[in-house]
């Protein structure tokens, strides 16, 4: 960056009149100026990452973070009477749900400041992810008009749009491209739908519903516009520079496919080679085979796409040809390799009307991988079992990472500055030094309190302002913020939460340090029973918050519209994060790193990459608890019953869903909520009871350590000091030399 140029612009700049918008797009495009240009893609080894979600969060910050303006720019506003943090006003671009588009823009982060070539290619939606209000407890669901405080981060490419056809239709793909800063500048290349109205639906919500065949036709051509797109480009490109033999394709271009969305890009590569350039199926198919690798992130069945084969020929012909075909040559292949009849239709491309995307994607990638070493051998000996057979070549483990410039530098100043000043600077170009904080001193743990305490009181501050809940700052703050889905167990903690409250008007909890539970999901729109749980936790802090006889020591909030600029107050703030997943459910968790590098301990169960943060932390620096995946094996074989999990005390929580403790509005949906625990035959597909009293007795052990104040620092601090590993430069420098050979 030309740092002098934007400091000297940044000194004249007049901010007399201007409103926070137009300030903001002033100085972003002040920075984009100067920032430099996008790196060269020629004649070397690319990756590119497509994916259907990148959850950028705020850009303002980091980008001038990165850029190495940001504390610079502060002083400069500061000196015309303008404070920094009027620009929080803006909200961020929230490209994705969750985990997985979360995960999308740490490794974008990562690897421009690694300096390596890695770029994305995703879709510009009008609208992002819904901004959660909360109506008498309940969930309500406003348009995420990000695009009204201007997008100045973001440039447009005229000359670079591209016609996407469809049977039906043609659309336009407009590129925007938003660089992203580090060590060298990469692109992140967000396509916009254009040309009728009915075109421009593509690209306007994240997600629409797919409960009716009109949702999942729109999904389908979403998932094939942004694909078609990218891998168009790609093709072109390297078609300029290399001609039509195609042979230095793989070599050249790696592509990561982030789950199944993208994966119908595939057949459209085979597609664009053997139709534009007539190279024969089998030679398109192998080059495909040298070029795609898959990331499996979830091993929910629900999530696994299929696309109906009828849907897939009424709007894109060709491409359900070419799909026909490779499942055809699929089939073969496991013929060939000795596959049973029942092994080779468990792997099959193409069945009962069907295509399955994420047999597609075994079949094809180069590389398949899971996102925690606990994912990957669920992958490898359930999921994909048979493939892992034939193909064991194929799968590799990539635990996941979180951006630690984002999660420490930026959200945890306070806290960087202690590292600075116990190991040295390094660690924020070489995270791995990030060690040399174990073997800290007494004087570190004094230090490291104090920051905490500092984190605490501003999150707390914030929470007051946003939700008009206060709280003193002596409370341990434990943390669960997440999506809302049964599997992750929210609904455990508020049952929890309970016994904590019953016990304590009883008296039988003597002394309980005060303790925060915060809460912050959203839930997907059509996901009934997620949404029933948000009303209950409402429920549930409404009458905890407001009993005199117990709010000086058990509060509980839940934070509206959680988000990642939520997240990075909420990771520096807390002292304890709830990671309570049903073993073998969560691939890995991202948010469970976040709060590990900002010094909380974790509450979980061994599942995802929980199990390696204690490996790293020390068992006895963190708090696990709960059925082992083996234990929830067991348990389905033998038929579990919940009910014998109830204990007399439990059984006082959950009932308050249906002894009218709480209002669901007279919906009826607390009794589901009850039944589906324990009415139905196969109740309580979570395991909740399994783990309830477990997790019960493992907070009150919580509060009890919290007495011992550096006791509980130490725990904390050990926390940091190990947690490199979970620095996605750890993670992006093994997908560059074992996958993408960047
Ligand atoms: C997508 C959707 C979209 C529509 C609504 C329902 C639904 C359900 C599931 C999915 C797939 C989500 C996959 C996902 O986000 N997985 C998360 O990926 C993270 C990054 O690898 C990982 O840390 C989380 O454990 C995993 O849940």
């Amino acid at each position: 960056m030309e740092k002098a140029l934007f400091l000297q612009d940044l000194k004249e700049l007049n901010i007399k009149n201007k409103n926070v918008i137009d300030l903001y797009n002033e100085i972003s495009l002040l920075a984009m100026k100067y920032a430099g240009d996008i790196g060269d893609t020629k004649g070397k080894s690319n990756a590119y990452y497509l994916s259907m979600e990148f959850l950028m969060g705020r850009s303002f910050y980091n980008n001038l973070m990165e850029l190495g303006v940001l504390e610079e720019t502060k002083q400069i506003l500061a000196d015309k009477g303008l404070d920094v943090n009027v620009f929080e006003e803006i909200e961020d671009a929230a490209l994705g749900n969750g985990g997985l588009g979360r995960l999308a823009a740490c490794f974008l982060d990562s690897a421009a400041g690694l300096g390596l070539p890695l770029h994305g290619y995703g879709i510009r939606y009008k609208y992002g992810l819904f901004k959660q209000a909360i109506k008498n407890g309940f969930q309500v669901e406003l348009p995420d008009d990000w695009q009204r405080f201007g997008d100045p981060w973001s440039v447009r490419r005229e000359d670079e749009k591209r016609q996407i056809e469809y049977a039906d239709m043609t659309v336009t793909a407009v590129p925007y491209d938003m660089p992203v800063f580090g060590k060298r500048i990469n692109y992140l290349r967000l396509w916009q739908a254009e040309g009728s109205a009915e075109a421009e639906t593509i690209s306007q919500y994240l997600y629409p519903a797919d409960d009716t065949e009109e949702g999942k036709l729109l999904r389908l051509r979403q998932e094939y516009f942004f694909s078609a797109a990218a891998i168009g480009e790609l093709i072109d490109r390297y078609v300029k520079s290399y001609g039509k033999k195609f042979d230095k394709f793989p070599e050249l271009n790696s592509i990561q496919l982030n789950d199944t969305h993208p994966v119908i890009v595939i057949a459209e590569f085979i597609r664009v080679l053997t139709k534009t350039y007539r190279l024969s199926f089998s030679q398109a198919l192998n080059i495909a085979r040298h070029t795609f690798n898959y990331t499996n992130h979830t091993v929910l069945p629900e999530a696994l796409e299929c696309w109906k084969e009828e849907y897939v020929r009424k709007i894109l012909p060709d491409v359900s040809d070419v799909l026909t075909k490779i499942a055809v040559f699929a089939d073969r292949e496991f013929l060939k390799l000795g596959c049973s009849k029942e092994q080779a239709l468990g792997m099959a491309i193409f069945k009962g009307g069907n295509f399955y995307m994420a047999n597609l994607a075994v079949f094809v990638a180069k590389n398949v991988n899971g996102v925690a070493a606990l994912h990957t051998q669920i992958l490898k000996t359930n999921l994909f079992a048979t493939a892992h057979r034939f193909y064991p070549d194929k799968f590799q483990n990539k635990t996941n990472g979180i951006t630690h410039r984002r999660w420490l530098e930026l959200c945890n100043k306070e806290l960087s500055a202690l590292i600075d000043e116990t190991v040295g600077v390094g660690w924020r170009s070489d995270i791995s030094q990030l060690s040399g904080l174990n073997g800290f001193t007494q004087d570190t743990v004094d230090k490291f309190r104090e920051v905490k305490r500092v984190k605490k009181q501003q999150l707390l501050n914030y929470i007051a302002e946003k939700e008009g809940v206060s709280i003193p700052a002596n409370f341990t703050v434990f943390a669960q913020v997440k999506r809302l889905h049964e599997y992750k167990r929210q609904l455990m903690t508020v049952f929890a939460v309970l016994e904590l409250y019953y016990s304590i008007k009883s008296g039988s909890l003597g002394n309980m340090h005060p303790s925060l539970f915060i809460f912050g999901a959203k839930s997907a729109p059509s996901y009934k029973r997620a949404k029933t749980i948000i009303k209950f936790i409402n429920e549930v802090a409404d009458k905890i918050n407001s009993d005199e006889s117990t709010n000086s020591v058990l509060k509980v909030v839940f934070v509206r519209n959680y988000n990642v600029s939520y997240a990075e107050k909420i990771v520096a703030g807390a002292d304890v994060s709830l990671q309570v997943s049903t073993a073998g459910l969560e691939a890995s968790g991202t948010g469970n790193m976040k709060f590990m590098m900002n010094g909380a301990v974790t509450c979980g169960t061994m599942d995802g990459a929980n199990i390696e943060i204690v490996e790293r932390a020390g068992l006895e620096n963190n708090y696990i608890f709960g059925a082992t995946v083996e234990e929830i094996a067991k348990l389905k074989l033998n038929g579990y019953k919940p009910m014998e999990y109830l204990t007399d005390f439990a059984k006082n929580a959950v009932e308050t869903l249906i002894d009218g403790t709480f209002s669901d509005g007279g919906t009826g949906s607390f009794k589901e909520l009850y039944d589906s625990l324990l009415a139905s035959d196969n109740a309580d597909n979570y395991y909740v009871l399994r783990d309830l009293d477990d997790y019960f007795k493992t907070l009150v052990k919580i509060c009890e350590d919290y007495a011992d104040k550096d006791g509980f620092a130490r725990k904390q601090l050990k926390n940091v000091a190990n947690s490199a590993y979970f620095s996605s430069d750890r993670t992006i420098k093994e997908y560059a030399k074992e996958i993408w050979n960047i």
